[in-house]
């Protein structure tokens, strides 16, 4: 990503060799316009990933195996944490239940095109 900034009316930046400083962790470079302004790029870190509802391993694909994964909780064989509580709990119901896991499985078959 990158922000041009541009100075106010009357002033100019002047030297940018010095100007170090980090976005989100990472070293952004400035670099000096011919028109005064100044670009700063960095790189945005994703702190977070967005999971896929289903997607009980967040491997980005939602398959039979998330359904199992579904189902070994239902059965109490994994202990589930909030978050795998919330992706697997497709019908947003607040409960993982085995019919969470036949909804994933219907959405691997192709029978439903979406959890809601
Ligand atoms: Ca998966
Ligand atoms: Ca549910």
């Amino acid at each position: 990503m990158s922000e041009v900034l541009t100075p106010k009316d009357g002033f100019e930046f002047v030297d940018t060799q010095d100007m170090q400083f980090t976005v989100n962790g990472t070293v952004a470079s400035a670099v000096k316009n011919a028109d005064g302004t100044i670009t700063i790029s960095y790189t945005f870190q994703k702190t977070a990933q967005a999971v896929q509802t289903g997607d009980a391993n967040q491997d980005g694909q939602i398959t039979a195996f998330d359904a199992v994964i579904a189902l070994q909780v239902v059965a109490g064989l994994i202990t589930a944490d909030d978050t795998l509580k919330t992706v697997i709990d497709v019908n947003l119901d607040n409960n993982v239940t085995a019919y969470d896991a036949v909804m994933i499985l219907q959405y691997v078959a192709g029978l439903i095109s979406d959890f809601h």
